[in-house]
């Protein structure tokens, strides 16, 4: 990599991502972009305001940029898709279908998450496979099944260099989560910090995989810089640092907040999305092809966590 174009880039991955990559790659290299443009998106680095789902705009503002490499962030997530599945279909497939479009035209390696939000009710639930059955019963996660076939369609077919990972649940606290399913593990350390309780409207045993965005950023660096002969599973790669439900994550704050408390107030239809999820990942391939290593567990995600927020 080395110009580089960031779309969504003011949401929660693409905040922490566009810091990282300007610390690496340099300030002027790396360009983002967002359909919402705000004075403070200006102050940190080249950025435009583009939708991904104009598909000329989008090429205009990588051509004119000269990128070589697309990290394609912009998506509607698993709860606010379900309100709308609509606007949901066309950012987070046309908006996709463009990136690869654009792609192609220029010859740009490209970075699109998926999410374990692509697999249903039928998949094996514990240890999911790298490869297995993907039959989500959302829009989201049909969006990211799609998402994940055309990548390697245009890889297979074109020889466009696409990459992927099914991303889990993601935790930071410099940029807040937008209508996710797994932001309760978010929310809950603000709330800590600000009143010592939490509601939680995801029920207790619910477990859900979940990684720290330090460890999520370096997970992508780390897939986008590895060598491609050794790429077997493209689009995309199971990815994870821990698996916990909300009870753990309580008890985890408390051994630095002993006063904190949690009670329940399950909201069913984000209930009902993290039930038909997996419980725990198998990330072995990504291990072994390009050497995914996450570095925080719970315990030291949450120093971290309530140290900054
Ligand atoms: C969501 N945070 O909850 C996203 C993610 C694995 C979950 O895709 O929709």
């Amino acid at each position: 990599m080395k110009k580089i174009l960031i779309t969504g880039a003011t949401g929660q991955i693409g905040t922490d991502l566009a810091e990282e990559l300007r610390r690496i790659y340099g300030r002027d290299n790396v360009i983002t972009s967002s359909r919402r443009d705000k004075p403070e998106f200006h102050e940190a680095g080249p950025f435009e305001s583009m939708d991904c789902t104009d598909a000329k705009a989008f090429y205009e503002l990588a051509k004119k940029h000269e990128v070589d490499t697309i990290l394609h962030l912009a998506a509607i997530l698993s709860a606010q898709g379900e309100k709308n599945p609509n606007l949901l279909w066309d950012i987070n497939v046309n908006g996709l279908y463009n990136s690869l479009e654009v792609s192609k035209e220029l010859g740009c390696a490209l970075f699109v998450p998926s999410s374990i939000g692509s697999f249903g009710p039928s998949t094996p639930r514990d240890h999911t496979p790298q490869t297995t059955i993907q039959r989500p019963t959302t829009a989201y996660g049909i969006s990211k099944v799609t998402g994940e076939l055309l990548c390697d369609y245009y890889h297979l077919k074109y020889g466009l260099d696409t990459r992927g990972v099914r991303f889990p649940g993601l935790i930071s606290y410099k940029a807040l989560p937008g209508g996710g399913t797994t932001d309760y593990a978010v929310h809950i350390y603000h709330e800590a910090k600000k009143n010592g309780h939490y509601s939680s409207y995801i029920d207790k045993g619910t477990y859900m995989d979940m990684m720290y965005m330090p460890d999520a950023v370096d997970s992508i660096i780390q897939l986008m810089e590895a060598n491609p002969d050794k790429l077997i599973d493209r689009n995309a790669f199971n990815v994870s640092a821990m698996s916990f439900e909300p009870e753990d994550i309580k008890k985890s704050i408390q051994k630095i907040m002993p006063d904190f408390t949690m009670d329940y107030d399950v909201d069913p239809i984000r209930q009902a999305i993290a039930d038909s999820w997996p419980n725990s990942l198998d990330t072995s391939a990504a291990r072994e092809q390009w050497g995914f290593n996450p570095k925080f567990d719970l315990d030291k995600m949450t120093e971290d966590m309530l140290k900054n927020i």
